[in-house]
């Protein structure tokens, strides 16, 4: 069962550059605080959903083209939103619940954490301040980061899809590949990635097989509200307005 709904959404979202990662509900909620418990059973069957680096070119693009006139929030949020809820078309025999990484519960907690459902998904390793023994960073807050073995940090944790009629009794658990595996690296990256993450470098930590184009780095280095420009979307909102 598992295998098979794998396999349709890797045939949905690959062509896409999004990557689905299966995982159950009960590895997530062993490692979370009660307070970011998801709420089903624990042998539910979740994945994670990453973007690569080709889902500029490969889903965002063709997105905007297609649907300009309907984009009124953040366009990337709005083509993943789009595509996901596709997603679901796909299995209409099933109940399918879908979450997004900036979705947040009236507590103001996010509604999953993202990273560590990469970690457990095996999709990308979650480095924290406790995988460093002897930390250098006294009361300073450190936030933890992923490294995908094949992007780096060049990836970005989209969203979820439960399943809550599918129950997976005997799915194993991979592991994530620890590709920044000494303390060094470790103190590197958690360092770049606290301190420097606006020039980008913790996401080559690890040397990448594919990472963002120029055009994709100029596009999520603009502030938001100038995103639009590069998209080529407020000439067209200029025209709508002038008409
Ligand atoms: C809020 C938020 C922020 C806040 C606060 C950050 C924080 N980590 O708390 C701010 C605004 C500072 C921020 C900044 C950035 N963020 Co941010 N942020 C988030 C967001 C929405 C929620 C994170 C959160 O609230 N965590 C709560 C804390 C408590 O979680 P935690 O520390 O992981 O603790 C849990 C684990 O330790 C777990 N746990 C316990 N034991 C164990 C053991 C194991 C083995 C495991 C796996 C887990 C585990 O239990 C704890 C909870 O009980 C996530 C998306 C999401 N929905 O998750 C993105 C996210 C973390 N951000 C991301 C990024 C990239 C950034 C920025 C670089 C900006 C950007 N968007 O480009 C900066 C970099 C940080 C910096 N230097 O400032 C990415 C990280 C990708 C990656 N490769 O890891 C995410 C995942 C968004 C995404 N869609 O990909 N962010």
């Amino acid at each position: 069962m598992e295998r098979r709904v794998a396999e349709r959404l890797r045939g949905a979202l690959g062509p896409l550059g999004l990557e689905p990662h299966a995982f159950k509900v009960g590895w997530y909620n062993a490692v979370v605080q009660p307070a970011f418990h998801l709420p089903y059973p624990e042998d539910t069957l979740a994945f994670v959903i990453l973007s690569t680096p080709s889902m500029f070119d490969k889903a965002l693009k063709p997105f905007v083209k297609k649907e300009r006139s309907k984009i009124i929030r953040d366009p990337v949020d709005q083509c993943i939103s789009y595509h996901l809820s596709r997603v679901k078309e796909k299995f209409p025999d099933q109940r399918v619940d879908v979450m997004f990484d900036y979705e947040i519960l009236p507590s103001r907690k996010p509604k999953f954490l993202a990273q560590t459902a990469a970690h457990v998904a095996g999709a990308a390793y979650y480095y924290q301040r406790k995988d460093v023994k002897h930390d250098p960073w006294g009361k300073k807050k450190i936030y933890g980061v992923c490294i995908h073995p094949k992007y780096g940090g060049w990836f970005a944790i989209r969203g979820l899809l439960l399943f809550p009629d599918i129950q997976v009794l005997f799915l194993e658990q991979p592991a994530p590949v620890d590709c920044v595996s000494t303390e060094e690296k470790r103190i590197e990256l958690l360092e770049q990635f606290n301190f420097h993450w606006q020039d980008g470098r913790y996401r080559d930590i690890i040397e990448v097989k594919e990472r963002y184009s120029e055009e994709q780095r100029v596009y999520f280095a603009t502030p938001p509200a100038e995103r639009f420009r590069l998209l080529g979307l407020t000439q067209e909102a200029q025209r709508i307005e002038f008409q």
